[in-house]
């Protein structure tokens, strides 16, 4: 008898913390003998997103890409000036022109999963095209709780910071000072993206999302047991996304440095695509390294968009740095193959900015985490790394983007994150999982 492949339609909004887990969702229908139509806005804001679509599309020719150029739009307002909260927005506000693109397509859909942040816009496509419809939050349970709580039952948000605290039903309290800042601005972009579109999440069919249940167990019960909202639709953890292989056209040094360092010794350092640390701060972490003991592989970032990211190691860190850390540390300042980096025996521990995709790939490959969480969804995504012992998180540095953090205060982090035991062993249990 003839087998039915379903074909399914996969649409991210902007980023690579967005990009990266379509694409690896799609790699995993693919494999499991359906046809793939990935659908990716053009032009995208970074270099990174537009070189991991192509190469992504020329490895699985088979999938059927289809760039959605985007309208100029002017932003609503001037709430922001970060270019991916723009684009989240612009995405958002061009979703009514993908309905020809995928009303011709051959053969026709059997599904739409669309990005948490296109949900809104999309609802109306499939309904118009009598579609099911799953929206992929990339971001956590309990982030997406906070979201969707306050989008539905929060009337002020500009009050909440007069309270330490939002007490949600079913998961218990959320202190206030880790909800990202721009959500107590409900005129912010950023919030108004996020907020339209957990209003609407009653309107999807699904919730698919890159959490596993040992991390999130009391709020994926607590979503699916309708104790946080009484109707909420079905949330199915997929997580952690298993990635792709990539492949290398290059020799990487950094991985060659790493295959000749003794096994867990190498502190990662990494503060993902979107945040550029201020000079101070990059000031004293290199201060804190130069001094440590640790062996350490840093990715330095020195602008949010890597188009802009132009200083060169010697003028940002000083020459002296490099030449006293040669033999036990290495900074790159390029894009660098994450995943093969933390799957890398060389590798102990990973100072991290608490990106969920980053914290999902410390999760799959057991290591631990200290969490240095700088904007958005971090701080939540922090706490739940410190509650599961996947990592520490010390809460007083507050947000990376406003305060200073000295190096003695680093340093006794990172000592603790290499030498504490307990640790290190709960982290290799998450892995094994
Ligand atoms: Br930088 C960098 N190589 O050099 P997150 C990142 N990544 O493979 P986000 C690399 O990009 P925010 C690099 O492994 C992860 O899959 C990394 O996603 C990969 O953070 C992804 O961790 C980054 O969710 O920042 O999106 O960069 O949290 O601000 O959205």
């Amino acid at each position: 008898s003839e087998t039915i492949c379903p074909h399914i339609a996969l649409f991210p909004s902007a980023g690579m913390g967005h990009l990266t887990p379509f694409l690896r969702l799609a790699s995993v229908l693919l494999s499991n003998n359906c046809k793939v139509t990935l659908i990716t806005p053009k032009p995208s804001v970074s270099v990174a997103e537009s070189a991991h679509i192509s190469s992504f599309v020329s490895a699985h020719p088979e999938v059927n890409h289809l760039a959605f150029q985007l309208p100029s739009l002017q932003p609503p307002n001037s709430s922001t000036n970060d270019p991916f909260h723009i684009q989240f927005d612009t995405i958002l506000r061009s979703v009514h022109l993908l309905h020809p693109l995928l009303y011709s397509l051959s053969p026709p859909l059997s599904a739409i999963f669309s990005d948490i942040l296109v949900a809104a816009g999309v609802i109306s496509v499939a309904v118009d095209l009598g579609l099911p419809h799953y929206t992929l939050v990339t971001f956590s349970a309990k982030y997406l709780s906070l979201t969707a709580y306050i989008s539905i039952m929060v009337s002020d948000p500009t009050k909440l910071s007069c309270s330490a605290e939002i007490e949600i039903p079913g998961l218990g309290p959320v202190p206030v000072g880790s909800i990202p800042p721009p959500y107590l601005n409900p005129n912010h972009l950023f919030t108004s993206v996020f907020m339209s579109n957990a209003r609407a999440l009653p309107g999807v069919d699904g919730i698919l999302i890159n959490t596993f249940d040992w991390l999130e167990p009391e709020t994926l019960s607590a979503l699916n047991s309708g104790s946080v909202f009484a109707k909420f639709p079905p949330v199915l953890p997929i997580g952690p996304l298993v990635p792709y292989e990539l492949k290398r056209n290059e020799e990487c040094q950094y991985l060659q440095w790493l295959d000749v360092q003794p096994k867990e010794s190498v502190v990662y350092v990494s503060f993902g695509s979107r945040t550029a640390m201020s000079k101070d701060q990059m000031k004293e972490l290199r201060d804190c390294l130069w001094k440590s003991k640790y062996r350490f592989l840093w990715i330095l970032k020195s602008n949010k968009v890597d188009k802009d990211d132009k200083e060169d190691l010697d003028t940002l860190l000083g020459h002296s740095f490099f030449e006293d850390t040669k033999n036990r540390g290495m900074v790159v300042k390029r894009w660098v193959y994450q995943q093969e980096i933390l799957a890398h025996p060389a590798v102990g521990g990973f100072v991290s900015h608490c990106g969920w995709n980053s914290l999902s790939e410390a999760a799959r490959n057991g290591i631990r985490v200290l969490a240095w969480p700088h904007h958005g969804d971090q701080r939540v995504n922090a706490e739940i790394v410190k509650k599961v012992g996947l990592g520490l998180w010390e809460s007083s540095w507050g947000w990376g983007i406003e305060n200073l953090v000295k190096q003695e205060e680093i340093q006794k982090m990172i000592g603790e994150l290499m030498e504490d035991e307990k640790l290190r062993i709960t982290a290799k249990k998450v892995g094994l999982l």
